[in-house]
């Protein structure tokens, strides 16, 4: 999460390996479209900015983020990535789904991520409401998109 001494985009470009031989497989979530398109901008626009070739990001999207989980597993099924990026926004709601959801995606991204050869990113949001979405998809605190291409650039590398 962004703090006031660690905004989500802030980072050292110059520590950031080239990545103009990676391609990467983006799964956004369609709910919250304001939200994950802004996520996706930024994450699309800093792998660019390393060097990725618009033709190796290849993007796919899913109703939710309860689905990111299978799409990043196809994804990783697929082949041919050097790491899979999920992008999605959960906002606390009147209802439980807010930590079912949550805790689902995470134990089912963290499980992809530790039995896979490829490591995935994971970009999901978690907050208590949609100004703090926007905060940190573009707004005050930076783009968690932009975070999410970056860890992916270097994990590849890893
Ligand atoms: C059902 C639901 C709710 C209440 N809230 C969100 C949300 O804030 N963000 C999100 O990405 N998805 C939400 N969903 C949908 C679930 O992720 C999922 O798509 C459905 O439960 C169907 O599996």
């Amino acid at each position: 999460m962004a703090t006031s001494l660690h905004p989500l985009s802030s980072y050292d470009a110059s520590k950031v390996p080239d990545a103009s031989n990676m391609c990467f497989g983006i799964v956004v979530s369609e709910w919250n479209p304001e939200i994950t398109g802004a996520l996706l901008d930024g994450c699309v626009a800093t792998l660019e900015k390393h060097g990725t070739l618009p033709e190796n990001i290849h993007v796919k999207t899913v109703p939710g983020s309860f689905e990111l989980i299978y799409g990043a597993h196809q994804m990783v099924l697929n082949g041919g990535y050097d790491a899979v990026i999920i992008l999605g926004s959960v906002i606390r709601g009147e209802t439980p789904h807010f930590d079912y959801i949550c805790q689902g995606v995470t134990q089912g991204i963290a499980h992809i991520n530790a039995k896979s050869e490829i490591p995935v990113v994971f970009g999901l949001l978690t907050t208590n409401d949609l100004q703090q979405a926007q905060d940190r998809s573009g707004g005050k605190l930076g783009n968690k998109g932009d975070e999410c291409a970056v860890v992916a650039i270097k994990m590849a590398k890893f």
